[in-house]
């Protein structure tokens, strides 16, 4: 059965320069989930390291540490029914090119390298960036 969930949902700088806040906002409301908790902040890039820790040996690392701390993003706590898998579902696949038409990824992004929006992929990560990014679970 599905539990209700918090996640930890992320607009990164690309979409904030785009001015597309409001449709990506919409979108979450629309699909049943609530904010809870929302607010906008330039990155520290070693909380950007250690968000992104499992990729610290890519090759595109640090780019994706310069893109990440290059404007505001807009930091959000979103709760609902299953809503950890919904806004995976609503965000569309990593990589743009693969993202379903229809997704928040699939309509606003164009490539890997700025790919418009984050969210938690699991209960334990959720817990722990909504600590890393709000400072409690
Ligand atoms: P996710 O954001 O869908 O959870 P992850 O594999 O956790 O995907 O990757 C985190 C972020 O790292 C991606 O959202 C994207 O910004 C960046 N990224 C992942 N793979 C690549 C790549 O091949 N090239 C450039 N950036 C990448
Ligand atoms: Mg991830």
């Amino acid at each position: 059965m599905p539990q209700i969930e918090k996640t930890y949902i992320m607009i990164k700088p690309d979409a904030v320069r785009d001015r597309k806040i409001g449709e990506i906002i919409t979108r979450i409301e629309r699909s049943g989930l609530t904010i809870e908790r929302l607010d906008m902040a330039v990155l520290e890039p070693d909380v950007v390291r250690e968000h992104y820790a499992h990729l610290a040996d890519k090759p595109f690392f640090e780019n994706l540490v310069a893109f990440m701390t290059s404007g505001p993003v807009v930091k959000m706590v979103v709760s609902g029914l299953g809503a950890i898998g919904k806004m995976r579902t609503l965000m569309g696949a990593t990589n743009p090119l693969d993202a379903a038409p229809g997704t928040i990824r699939g309509d606003f992004a164009v490539d890997v390298n700025s790919n418009v929006i984050h969210g938690s992929d699991g209960p334990d990560t959720a817990k722990i960036e909504i600590e890393r990014f709000f400072g409690e679970a």
